[in-house]
């Protein structure tokens, strides 16, 4: 048995969420360029997620956002869902794109507007109740940009205070994953700007509540991976958003910018038992492709993310923890290196082959026509909610 033999056990077990708002045209606050076939409905977005599970058996549910994907009949949405093979995954909330919430929702001085961000988390939780979605996604556009703007302190009481109501309404099988942003709509003071405050608020409210981890949501040079592993220690990471960036929360193809970054950041979810089946961490992608085709960018983002696993699997753990208590600094660099180092390709695609899958996933979705398909089919595309 070969090494690569070894793991794939773990490696069939991987399911990568995608997002519905990776499908429709997105862009800078310069241009969003449209691109044919554009998704029109949400069911049209749920048809080209599809596509990325068909060719890679890596993602076979959909993150929602609401009210981005807003339809008449939740029921039938799910219904549909399951017809193109595949299921209904969290549900984001969305408050920053009313007018009310200029100076925060759940964090926002005036009860009156906090109670409307309240309400818009309970009418999430209703459509969870309804498509069987399990996590209920907060992430806070709120903040202030001078300093003065706002009682930093009292925004804390008042956001404890909210998410408790929302925590209130969670049914026994669901959770509440509560996302971190250091800046960004807000530049002078975010109110949930790091790991630490989403736990402290994520521990206040209970057993349902975890932290989500974007990784493109830190200062330049964080050291992400040792994140992963303190929330991992403390049993409370509830879900990863994965993109990679190079500047900001630039939202680009995870793996892409840091492949190295990736990797370490997969190790450490091994090493704290992450990859587990119950071990409740949910990977989803966060992403947006601005320039790019929005299908096989997903399908080479699931497959980066299926690569670096692969990779980090590989780590002989026994060798590392030798080389590490004898203080072999140059050994244990070294072992966890050549996991890095390791081109697994070859390994995935004759794996992939004995699934029944295609061996080079890019290529057969090129192959396969979809895109010219859905270029001829939809005419007028709708706007994916993110961007100008
Ligand atoms: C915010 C964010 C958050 C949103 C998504 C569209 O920057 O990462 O997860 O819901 O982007
Ligand atoms: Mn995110
Ligand atoms: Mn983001």
């Amino acid at each position: 048995m070969t090494a690569f033999d070894a793991i794939t056990d773990q490696l069939a077990q991987q399911v990568i969420e995608v997002p519905s708002w990776a499908y429709g045209n997105s862009g800078t606050r310069f241009r969003v360029f449209g691109s044919p076939g554009t998704p029109r409905t949400v069911f049209e977005k749920l048809a080209d997620a599809a596509q990325v599970n068909a060719y890679t058996g890596l993602a076979p549910r959909v993150a929602l956002h609401y009210p981005w994907d807003k339809v008449d009949d939740w029921k039938a949405l799910s219904d549909y869902a399951a017809e193109v093979g595949v299921e209904l995954g969290t549900v984001n909330s969305n408050t920053f794109q009313d007018e009310d919430y200029k100076f925060g929702s759940l964090a926002h001085h005036d009860p009156a507007v906090r109670q409307k961000a309240i309400d818009h988390h309970l009418e999430c939780i209703e459509i969870m109740d309804i498509i069987g979605s399990t996590d209920l996604k907060i992430w806070l556009a709120d903040g202030t940009n001078y300093p003065g703007q706002g009682d930093i302190r009292r925004r804390q009481d008042w956001l404890a205070d909210s998410l408790a109501k929302i925590y209130a309404s969670l049914g026994a099988e669901q959770r509440l994953v509560l996302e971190y942003k250091f800046f960004e709509p807000a530049f002078y003071h975010t109110d949930v700007p790091d790991w630490g405050t989403s736990f402290a608020h994520v521990s206040a409210l209970g057993e349902k509540a975890f932290v989500c981890l974007d990784t493109g949501h830190h200062a330049p040079g964080t050291n992400i991976e040792f994140i992963v592993a303190q929330l991992l220690r403390l049993g409370k990471l509830g879900s990863f958003d994965f993109n990679s960036r190079f500047y900001a929360d630039d939202d680009l193809i995870v793996g892409a910018a840091d492949p190295f970054q990736l990797f370490r950041i997969m190790y450490e979810v091994r090493r704290g038992g992450g990859f587990d089946p119950n071990s409740g961490v949910a990977f989803m992608l966060d992403q947006c492709h601005n320039v790019e085709d929005k299908i096989p960018g997903q399908i080479r983002s699931v497959l980066n993310v299926q690569e670096m696993t692969a990779r980090a699997l590989l780590v002989d753990t026994v060798e590392l923890e030798a080389a590490q208590t004898a203080g072999d600094v140059l050994g244990a660099s070294a072992i966890f290196m050549d996991a890095f180092y390791t081109d697994v390709r070859g390994d995935l695609a004759r794996w992939r082959e004995s699934r029944g899958l295609p061996a080079d996933p890019m290529k057969a979705f090129r192959e396969s026509g979809y895109l010219a398909k859905i270029a001829e089919e939809r005419v007028g595309g709708t706007q994916a909610g993110w961007g100008a």
